[in-house]
């Protein structure tokens, strides 16, 4: 408006030159005489529903060369909405990279998680933290090209955010913008997730020892796995999102993911199908969903949560927590750990020993489970579990991760360090 109004630009010429700032090509300029070719040498970019685009037919408005720039801003969900969406930051991060652009279209999350106030969208005129587009346009001007990569990674989650609901898609990209923010300058073009047939796996910002990181994602963790946690019969807590390394099935084909790195903490969540976890040497937690999957704890004292399906629960070394429900297999390398059911009871009764070498572990009255376990091949003991859950008694009591405290082990006469045999 300002450019095709007489009096406006005669009142900012005056002024610029009484604070003695003189421009020739300015002065020169005449409203009726100049601005039709002036207009046609300008290239204006504004993005697909951002505020201020409906204004753009209402008022005059220098066009120029048109662009629209097309993002996918479809779901700004707790956020501006148009209004965050008229940013000088987003708009130039697309003019950027197209790349990044059309990574956006991944899922519609993307754009919200950026502009999200209440995560690394700082506000320069209330923060002195930087914002995370700036950080990312800064880093795609320099070396680092964190938009490209970033935009990669986007893509890698390909068809694979089918199976993943609207909350998973937040915390898994959250997490990512996360990896990012708090890359040093040693940051060489890394890329933050693992992407593996129907698996995603990636180590956090903090798992991966970046200097001053936060885990302010523990909120979009929280919103998708507690549902999860709970599904399971367990309470989620802050503990839960702590993990160094996640190992994710991303559609119903059945995942396989076996830990990056396995000095790392690691927890897997499973999805639909016949998903096949192996864990490190630390203690791992296993989230299996429907299907018939197999957890293999490794080392360390880890926790095995079965989920619906028939499963093969092997602990490995250590303290071994088996969650089982339905028809589960156990398999304990050592004869130390507990079994209990979803409802939170736990398998315990009778040991009887039979000629054949075998245990028969059943008669816990209260809960009608029939525990088999033998040894087995190469020296393990072997569990086969038939449970009919009851409810209605369940006990829990929740510590820094959610556990129930104190565990005995299931077979009588056993203390925790006991062996089974
Ligand atoms: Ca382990």
């Amino acid at each position: 408006m300002t450019a095709r109004n007489l009096w406006t630009i005669l009142a900012t010429k005056s002024a610029l030159n009484l604070a003695g700032y003189s421009d020739s090509a300015f002065n020169g300029y005449d409203v009726l005489a100049n601005y039709t070719a002036r207009e046609a040498k300008v290239t204006n970019y504004y993005l697909e529903g951002e505020a201020l685009a409906a204004l753009r037919v209402a008022f005059p408005t220098v066009m120029g060369q048109d662009n629209l720039i097309r993002a996918n801003g479809a779901d700004m969900t707790g956020v501006g909405g148009a209004i965050d969406l008229h940013s000088q930051a987003l708009l130039t991060s697309m003019l950027m990279s197209d790349s990044f652009r059309q990574s956006t279209y991944a899922s519609t999350r993307v754009i919200p998680l950026l502009m999200d106030k209440n995560f690394y969208a700082y506000d320069a005129a209330t923060s002195d933290q930087q914002n995370v587009l700036i950080n990312f346009i800064r880093s795609e001007q320099g070396a680092g090209d964190k938009l490209t990569h970033f935009a990669a990674d986007l893509n890698k989650l390909g068809t694979n955010i089918q199976g993943l609901n609207k909350a998973a898609q937040d915390a898994l990209i959250a997490q990512g913008i996360e990896w990012y923010y708090w890359q040093g300058t040693d940051y060489a073009g890394q890329e933050f997730f693992t992407q593996t047939g129907e698996s995603l796996q990636y180590t956090t910002a903090q798992g991966d020892g970046l200097a001053n990181a936060q885990n302010k994602a523990a909120s979009y963790i929280g919103k998708w796995l507690t549902p999860i946690v709970n599904n399971h019969g367990e309470f989620y807590s802050a503990g839960f999102a702590t993990y160094d390394q996640w190992n994710v099935a991303t559609s119903s084909s059945g995942a396989t993911a076996t830990a990056l790195n396995a000095g790392k903490s690691q927890i897997y969540i499973g999805n639909s199908g016949a998903d096949t976890f192996t864990g490190g040497d630390l203690g791992d937690v296993m989230f299996a969903g429907a299907g018939s999957d197999t957890l293999s704890g490794g080392g360390g004292n880890d926790e095995l949560y079965g989920g619906a399906g028939d499963d093969t629960l092997k602990g490995g070394a250590g303290y071994d927590r088996y969650v089982i429900e339905g028809s589960d297999i156990i398999e304990d390398s050592d004869g130390i750990g507990s079994i209990r059911n979803k409802a939170g009871q736990r398998i315990a009764g009778a040991v009887e020993k039979r000629s054949d070498g075998s245990y028969v572990f059943l008669s816990d009255p209260t809960i009608s489970a029939s525990v088999q376990m033998r040894t087995g091949e190469l020296g393990k003991s072997r569990f086969k579990s038939n449970t009919q859950q009851q409810r209605g008694c369940r006990t829990r009591r929740a510590t820094a991760r959610g556990h129930v405290p104190g565990h005995a082990s299931p077979f009588p006469g056993a203390s925790r360090n006991e062996a089974l045999q």
